[in-house]
């Protein structure tokens, strides 16, 4: 008989353009079930395409986990979906484009939104884009999450690069289980 294996789920989250489509991407073991669109409005000055409702993607642990991945839409006229994505996720993978034009306001918005969960180990955050920036500084970052009293790790990450982003999953996974191997 098959054992029972673990199903846990984690949340891509982000602003439009933060790299959660090309994280998911990067590390899926199946092939990417997206809802990619051509991007309207002022999306299309950034990018061709967005997602729309979702991403999802699967990554194998190698002691079977299997891991469901789903990447929240960056726009914010798809709100809406948090509540729906984020039922039953054991952790969250945030985010932020450091080529934007406000990434430390964007960070500290998602801060606010997510201050009741920082201390339940179930967050990290990755800083995208940080080749295509001019201002980079990972201490600022850092020091802007620790005014919000909490150790969730902050990594500079390459969105498209299968390593890194796995490196972040599995910062995530140890955070939130020490002991896990
Ligand atoms: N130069 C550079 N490009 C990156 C890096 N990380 C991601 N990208 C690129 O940035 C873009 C990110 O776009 P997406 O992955 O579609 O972003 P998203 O978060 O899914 O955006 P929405 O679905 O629209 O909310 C892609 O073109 C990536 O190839 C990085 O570290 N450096
Ligand atoms: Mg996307």
């Amino acid at each position: 008989m098959e054992m029972d294996t673990a199903h846990l789920k984690i949340i891509f989250a982000g602003s439009v353009g933060a790299g959660k489509s090309s994280s998911i991407q990067a590390i899926s073991d199946i092939e990417l079930v997206n809802t990619e669109e051509i991007a309207s409005d002022e999306v299309r000055l950034m990018k061709e395409t967005t997602t729309v409702a979702m991403d999802y993607g699967q990554m194998n642990l190698e002691d079977g986990t299997k891991l469901h991945l789903y990447g929240a839409p960056g726009q914010k006229r798809f709100d809406f979906m948090w509540e729906i994505l984020a039922e039953g996720a054991i952790g969250i993978i945030l985010l932020i484009d450091d080529a934007a034009a406000d990434p430390m306001a964007e960070l500290n918005d998602y801060l606010q939104a997510f201050k009741g969960q920082l201390n339940s180990r179930s967050m990290v955050i990755g800083i995208t884009r940080t080749d295509l920036s001019e201002s980079y500084e990972l201490n600022a970052y850092r020091d802007l999450v620790s005014s919000y009293d909490t150790l969730t790790p902050v990594f500079t990450v390459d969105a498209r690069e299968e390593f890194q982003v796995k490196t972040l999953v599995r910062a995530l996974l140890y955070r939130m289980d020490p002991w896990l191997n």
